[in-house]
């Protein structure tokens, strides 16, 4: 059996591409096929193909394919709200059809680290469902007014059941069958004034119903973790979902990733590329030009003050 695992992938997100891919390989015995949805007109460079190969060193069970995508194909999708989110999100739609002869398929966010067998999630049943997913965490819902407000303007039967879109797991043949991406390209072009979290919106919409909810554990978002605490070692995936990513800032459980970071030659890169964010997201203002006075930092809505580049003295958060 060999189990394929698309990715949609920027030449500017390889490094953490890779990341996830050395996690599936380390914790499965399964073969793997990894689809790589790439850019029609940014392809993958050559070096960094070089270096994706080189997982081979330490892994023999995958292969790599590599498949151009058009964005022109979704130029009519408005843009996504957030602004980490690009175009690119919309490729998920055309993952049954890419390839005509697979039955069943999993897509995962370059943002992601699988520490469970990828073989369980490709196994579970999806019973007579287009998809499966993760719902968000039932905290959610009262905690996080913007997820309410963009949830409930979707007027869902079920208003408390919205997938997150960094794990899915396609039934292909049965959206093959009855052309489920023509489908939502369609609706997404109809209705992309309304939408505000770009296909996983419109997905959870048209395909209500339709929807296989699948455990907690294959989609564990960051806030599950930090906040409401669930057990970080049963999380079989973990999801760095939202803005802070771990090479961009420190973020929770950060040490997986890391892990997984040193199994892959793009170790220095994801490190550098950590470095560059943080130093673009802080000021310091130095009083005779020499002593560090006052050093802000910011991360998402949040500033942090320290005085002389080491006494925290103030936080502030934008509401
Ligand atoms: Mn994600």
């Amino acid at each position: 059996m060999e189990i394929p695992v698309f990715f949609i992938v920027p030449n500017d997100m390889v490094a953490p591409a890779a990341v996830s891919m050395a996690s599936i390989l380390e914790n499965t015995k399964s073969q793997v096929k990894f689809y790589i949805l790439e850019r029609k007109t940014l392809p993958i460079s050559k070096t960094n193909r070089a270096k994706l190969s080189d997982l081979k060193q330490k892994y023999e069970n995958f292969s790599i394919e590599y498949i151009p995508v058009d964005p022109d194909d979704f130029s009519d999708m408005i843009p996504p709200v957030s602004g980490y989110i690009t175009i690119d999100t919309y490729f998920r739609y055309v993952i049954p059809d890419v390839v005509p002869d697979l039955k069943k398929a999993i897509y995962l966010d370059v943002d992601t680290i699988v520490q469970g067998d990828i073989a369980e999630l490709y196994n579970l049943p999806l019973d007579d469902c287009y998809v499966g997913g993760v719902n968000h965490p039932k905290e959610y819902w009262d905690k996080f007014p913007l997820f309410y407000e963009i949830v409930s303007n979707l007027k869902l039967d079920n208003p408390y059941f919205y997938v997150n879109g960094g794990v899915m797991v396609f039934d292909c043949e049965k959206c093959r069958q009855d052309n489920i991406d023509n489908l939502l390209k369609e609706k997404t072009r109809q209705y992309k004034e309304k939408i505000k979290w770009a296909d996983q919106d419109i997905m959870n919409w048209v395909l209500q119903g339709k929807i296989k909810e699948l455990p907690w554990q294959f989609n564990t978002l960051l806030d599950a973790l930090r906040k409401y605490k669930y057990p970080k070692e049963e999380a079989k995936i973990i999801h760095y979902n939202g803005p802070k990513k771990p090479w961009n800032c420190d973020v929770f459980a950060d040490d997986l990733f890391w892990k997984y970071a040193n199994k892959t030659l793009f170790v220095d890169e994801l490190k550098r590329m950590k470095k560059v964010a943080k130093r673009k997201n802080s000021i310091t203002y130095y009083l005779f030009n020499v002593i560090p006075l006052i050093t802000i930092k910011t991360e998402g809505k949040r500033k942090f003050y320290s005085l002389f580049g080491c006494l925290p003295i103030m936080k502030t958060t934008q509401r």
